[in-house]
């Protein structure tokens, strides 16, 4: 029987100085019923916790770490960069060989500004594309994350196509007041609204492959009707991929689904697990950016030279010839073994997959949008959660997240966990 006294003391300490004991909300593990775990170390597949107990992690710190935990190249290459010192607040080689690989291995980008996460790149991305069309009118899809910059923190309004409403206390309505929010997946919402207004529009921000309401894949179709509404009336069409960007392919989601954006956001894997988010695009629009342009954008840490070094040695494992086919089948032996145990004892499972990322709704679905996300049953999925972290299998603490699994993953480990997912939808049932 596992127990947890070192986490529970660490925890207690946490809480009276730091908000929740966290420093990200969804680590407090509220919306599940549990409290968080404090981790010692994490090695391949494995995170370990204060206690000793040993978990097959596919939180993989929310996606960085695609190679697994600790991977001998990353850790060589921050430890060769600490010997030169660790920030210069000057340029440095590292952060060119980073933005060249980037470029490389996404062709719409055709300039990038290195920053420290996912948040500045998408709220840099947009004041970039707010500077370069001269408009203020912003939209996002319901239930796509994109950071917690003021302008992305709107819930949607009540009616399909209305004004986005404050997702939090302290972001005025004077701040999401150009921020509209749409159904996912919805091209007829999309469309009406860029007939009605697509010449204010400055930006439209999407998760090409939605990973912030659980894992929901673009419709058919729905991705070429962003990039020709955006194109006809002349908007930037942006995609956020800190989340799919180097994890769905080298290219990113744009490459699986062939749509060439205007900007691009990376977070996550770019920074090989420390902190690195970028934002990249045409020349025409990056050329905006300060100190090209008018567009200020700034950061004290921004291309780190530990950070870079992360980032390349992370890339450079990427390109092996046959990554990502090895990855993706044992994502999909995981997503198979899954659904095929809910399934014989008819738990109500609704398994999406796309490339290393898993999502597994408790509704019989069909799951498009967050609407649809939001008839899961939250009850049943606390108690899978509990259950199979009871039994070493460390989830995401959230219905509305998705599972990552790393090169580190083994056929053992992923027959582990359908072993133990199998008990526990039975217990479940
Ligand atoms: P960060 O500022 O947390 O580095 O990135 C924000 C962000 C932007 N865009 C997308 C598509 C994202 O998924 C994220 C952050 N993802 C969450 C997990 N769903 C981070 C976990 C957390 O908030 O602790």
């Amino acid at each position: 029987m596992r127990g947890y006294p070192k986490s529970k003391a660490l925890f207690e300490r946490a809480a009276a100085i730091i908000p929740g004991g966290v420093n990200s909300p969804v680590r407090a593990c509220r919306s599940v019923g549990a409290d968080p775990l404090f981790i010692e170390r994490a090695e391949g597949a494995i995170i370990i916790d204060a206690d000793g107990n040993q978990y097959i992690d596919y939180v993989g710190s929310w996606g960085p770490m695609i190679l697994g935990h600790g991977h001998p190249g990353v850790i060589a290459a921050i430890e060769k960069t600490l010997k030169r010192g660790t920030s210069f607040g000057a340029p440095a080689d590292l952060e060119v060989t980073l933005a060249e690989m980037i470029i490389k291995a996404v062709p719409s980008v055709e300039m990038v500004r290195m920053v420290n996460s996912g948040t500045e790149a998408t709220m840099s991305a947009i004041r970039a594309a707010r500077g370069f069309t001269g408009r203020d009118l912003i939209i996002k899809f319901d239930g796509c994350y994109h950071g917690h910059a003021d302008m992305l923190l709107v819930d949607a309004g009540s009616g399909v196509a209305t004004m986005g409403i404050p997702g939090s206390a302290g972001v005025p309505a004077a701040a999401i007041e150009h921020t509209m929010s749409l159904p996912y997946n919805d091209m007829n919402a999309f469309t009406s609204v860029m007939t009605r207004s697509g010449d204010k529009v400055a930006a439209v921000i999407v998760e090409p492959v939605a990973g912030n309401m659980g894992l929901v894949p673009p419709k058919e179709g729905f991705l070429d009707a962003l990039r020709a509404g955006t194109q006809k009336y002349g908007s930037v069409l942006i995609f956020d991929e800190v989340m799919t960007g180097f994890r769905v392919a080298y290219g990113g989601a744009q490459s699986l689904y062939g749509i060439c954006p205007d900007m691009t956001c990376f977070g996550k894997i770019v920074g090989g697990g420390l902190p690195v988010g970028a934002y990249g695009g045409t020349k025409a629009i990056m050329s905006c950016v300060a100190p090209s342009g008018p567009v200020y954008q700034a950061g004290t840490l921004s291309g780190n030279p530990i950070a870079m070094a992360a980032g390349i040695a992370a890339l450079t494992e990427l390109q092996k010839p046959g990554f990502y086919e090895h990855l993706d089948q044992t994502a999909s032996r995981l997503a198979e073994g899954l659904g095929r145990t809910a399934k014989n004892v008819a738990i109500p499972l609704t398994i999406h997959r796309v490339g290393s990322m898993v999502g597994a709704f408790f509704t019989p679905g069909p799951v498009n949008d967050y609407a649809d996300a939001k008839t899961s049953d939250l009850e049943r999925f606390s108690k899978y959660f509990r259950k199979m972290r009871g039994k070493g299998v460390y989830l995401p603490p959230s219905q509305f997240e998705a599972l990552f699994v790393s090169a580190a993953h083994t056929d053992d480990h992923i027959d582990a966990t359908i072993r133990a997912a199998e008990t526990v939808f039975a217990e479940l049932g």
